[in-house]
């Protein structure tokens, strides 16, 4: 703790800590709630950025801190309060005005902590709705952000070149797991071609790229106290430009699950069509003033690219050994390919179900 407190020294906050402990359940970055003592100042939230996938840490905070300030001078020009609750805010180094702080080895950075606030890891069709409604809304607020923002991961939701990954992977078989895995890595080639449709719908000019949140798993949005509305949109470390179907489907992947995203009971594991109804009239209601035809057609695509993109994801990881995620067991990312694939799974039984709603919305 000694060397937290250090650490959260070099930041220009209020106050005196009080206690650092972690926070959340991410899987890429550690984070740690700093409390302060007394009410009249803030409490912090602490973050070791993992340097190893977002290398380009100074790239990384420039595009958040383009966003915020773009997102909070929307929400000033909407005549909004309460805007410390409804946008992060970063805090400067003391020593200059630099976001993140690099302690030789580790990247760090400090956020205001959002107050009266919470997350949750499963949702109901009303908090769904309200989270479609806040994604939808933050996309159309970026939609004029004159910053060019730089992709903190190259081509990270292009199914193409995820499938390369998993292809390498399988070629390189590091730890001889090619071989237990080989069904399911036979059901995903099945679903290769189909998959990687939004890359040939934007080769061929049929479908933009705008700027996505890019990890719109449920814990990344902070609710009001009872649920009802979202206060903020927060991890916004991949905010980027990506085909809209990324934050559609990332939160279809997470929200709609019945079950864990590592559920080891794959009978628990289904897709949840009343999340999904309620998530997509809450995002069509804020979203649908700048989305294209081939954008909402295709929202059901974007239902099962998700969980098949993660299943691609999480079995690369685990054939190549782990290397990715954080894991709290040997067979973590095995067990997560294999939560994500059922899901995808129940998803396909969907589809039929999903396209007629679509079009009722479309009509
Ligand atoms: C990672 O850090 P976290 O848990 O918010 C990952 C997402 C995955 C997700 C799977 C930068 O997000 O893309 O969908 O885990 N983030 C990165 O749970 O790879
Ligand atoms: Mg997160």
């Amino acid at each position: 703790m000694k060397d937290l407190n250090n650490i959260v020294e070099q930041f220009d906050i209020r106050g005196t800590v009080s206690e650092i402990k972690p926070l959340g359940n991410g899987l890429i970055n550690d984070t740690y709630i700093v409390r302060t003592a007394g009410d009249d100042t803030p409490d912090y939230v602490l973050q070791r950025i993992n340097h190893h996938i977002f290398t380009n840490v100074e790239v990384l905070q420039h595009n958040i801190q383009a966003v915020t300030s773009h997102i909070r001078r929307k929400l000033e020009a909407a005549g909004e309060d309460d805007l410390g609750r409804k946008v992060l805010e970063f805090v400067t180094l003391k020593d200059g005005g630099k976001t993140f702080y690099f302690d030789g080895e580790s990247y760090w950075r400090v956020m205001v902590f959002i107050p009266r606030a919470k997350t949750f890891e499963a949702v109901n069709p009303e908090s769904s709705r309200a989270a479609g409604k806040a994604f939808g809304r933050f996309q159309a607020m970026l939609v004029d952000i004159d910053e060019k923002l730089e992709e903190t991961i190259p081509d990270f939701h292009n199914m193409e070149l995820r499938l390369r990954q998993l292809r390498e992977a399988v070629a390189a078989d590091p730890k001889g797991r090619v071989k237990e895995v080989q069904p399911l890595l036979d059901e995903l080639e099945k679903r290769a071609d189909e998959m990687c449709k939004a890359e040939r719908l934007y080769r061929e000019g049929k479908l933009p790229k705008r700027i996505c949140h890019c990890d719109t798993k449920v814990n990344n949005m902070m609710f009001d106290e009872d649920g009802s509305t979202v206060l903020c949109v927060i991890d916004l470390d991949t905010v980027m430009p990506s085909f809209i179907f990324s934050d559609f489907g990332d939160f279809m992947r997470t929200g709609a699950n019945t079950g864990l995203e590592d559920d080891k009971n794959l009978d628990n594991v289904e897709f949840n069509m009343d999340i999904f109804r309620a998530f997509t009239e809450g995002y069509l209601s804020t979203a649908r003033e700048f989305l294209l035809p081939v954008e909402i057609e295709n929202l059901p695509y974007a239902a099962a690219l998700f969980p098949y993109m993660q299943t691609v994801r999480f079995l690369a990881d685990y054939i190549n050994g782990d290397t990715y995620y954080k894991i709290q067991y040997p067979e973590h990312n095995l067990v997560r390919s294999n939560a994500q694939f059922k899901l995808l799974q129940s998803v396909e039984a969907h589809t039929p179900e999903m396209n007629a709603f679509i079009a009722e919305q479309l009509k």
